[in-house]
């Protein structure tokens, strides 16, 4: 009975929540928001064009609700901006946002430079967006700082993608920390899916914890591969392994595609040594070729397999609930951290402490407690 009730008040609570799907919304103005006179007049493109001003906050948020590209990337510079003027002005059109975000399915994909990242999300954006899905890709890469590339950078590889009407590309953010760059990620998510985007591919490269990031923002994430030398489980990290919800070897094509099935059999057999997940799915192994398309349209069917089981057992509504708690922490910590390390009198300290302890003067952990201290002081007494 308590289960039939549940069922009930859960199926309830989707219709509620398909009612006000955003992707129909965004194509609406939000009720409830006072329109300043110039909405409606013209469009965010030609507000930059006329140079006069930046468009308002207003202005982004009625733009992004209707679907409009230019005031989605206008708004989502303001998130990657370290002004805090544009800080304050990026929150009020996230807020505004959010109602309209979260009815989209979050894709997550990784594997090491080379295995066909980027042409494999052009085949399959591609193949999503003549299915009639609003195809959005971002990508956390908080190399790209370093290196002043970025894994996106590689457009040519999407040369198609880019062109389409359906799709929007966006490149890494830049950040000091890999916890700004995926907060960053976080809240462009957010926007994408508020202008009306239904399917968000999130790449990143097994960069630092990048891809525990990306994890913890997706709802499903695939690990691409290439078939080797017999030898595939070596240098694939477990932890990878077992955060993947699937396993695609990519370049299954001419005299590949042998090797590509063997490397099928054994990723297969080491997946079911791994204890079962909490989602209730059993981790898949595919194969494609990004340049032929064989198998392309096969890891659509198998994400919305897996969309089916998780939506059915509420596993995904309850892992986006806490994928939401986990950035609050999450942002809180980088914050503090953030405003300790950027602390002028701090800075100076600090660098006088690690001597200290680097010569046994002091031990680390007092001059830990030291500095906190000295941090807690000077706030306390602003
Ligand atoms: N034969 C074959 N080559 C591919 C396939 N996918 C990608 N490539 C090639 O592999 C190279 C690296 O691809 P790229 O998409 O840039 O990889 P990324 O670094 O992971 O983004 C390029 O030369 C691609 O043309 C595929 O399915 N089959
Ligand atoms: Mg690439």
């Amino acid at each position: 009975m308590k289960l039939f009730l549940f069922s009930l008040l859960l199926l309830l609570k989707t219709a509620t929540v398909s009612k006000s799907s955003p992707h129909k919304s965004a194509l609406q103005e939000k009720e409830g928001i006072n329109q300043p006179e110039s909405i409606g007049k013209a469009s965010v493109a030609q507000i930059i064009q006329s140079r006069k001003r930046q468009p308002s906050a207003q202005e982004l948020i009625s733009g992004i609700l209707k679907g409009d590209k230019t005031a989605l990337s206008r708004a989502i510079t303001l998130v990657e901006s370290t002004n805090p003027k544009h800080l304050e002005k990026a929150n009020e059109i996230i807020q505004a946002c959010l109602p309209y975000a979260n009815n989209s399915v979050r894709i997550g994909i990784t594997g090491v430079p080379g295995v066909g990242k980027s042409t494999f999300i052009e085949a399959f954006g591609k193949f999503l967006t003549s299915s009639g899905k609003q195809v959005a890709v971002l990508a956390v890469d908080p190399s790209s700082t370093i290196s002043h590339g970025s894994i996106l950078g590689d457009k040519t590889r999407m040369e198609e993608l880019v062109k389409d009407e359906k799709a929007y590309i966006r490149p890494s953010a830049s950040g000091e920390t890999l916890g700004g760059v995926a907060r960053k990620t976080r809240e462009t998510i957010i926007l994408c899916e508020a202008c009306g985007f239904d399917t968000i591919i999130i790449e990143t490269v097994g960069v630092g914890q990048s891809e525990t990031a990306v994890h913890s923002m997706v709802d499903f994430f695939l690990l691409l591969k290439i078939s080797g030398a017999g030898d595939e489980l070596q240098g694939i990290k477990r932890g990878i392994m077992e955060m993947a919800d699937a396993i695609v070897i990519n370049k299954a094509d001419g005299d590949n595609i042998k090797k590509a099935n063997m490397a099928k059999t054994e990723f297969n057999r080491a997946l079911h040594l791994f204890p079962a997940k909490s989602s209730g799915w059993q981790p898949k192994v595919t194969t494609c070729s990004a340049i032929t398309h064989d198998g392309i349209s096969d890891v659509w069917t198998m994400i919305s397999d897996y969309l089916e089981l998780t939506k059915g057992n509420d596993y995904f509504y309850e892992r986006r609930k806490n994928q939401n708690q986990h950035w609050l922490l999450e942002t809180i910590n980088e914050q503090l951290k953030l405003n300790f390390f950027e602390h002028p009198q701090i800075k100076n300290l600090l660098e006088e402490n690690k001597k200290a302890v680097q010569n046994s003067e002091v031990s680390p952990f007092a001059a830990a407690q030291n500095l906190l201290q000295i941090y807690q002081n000077s706030k306390n007494l602003k």
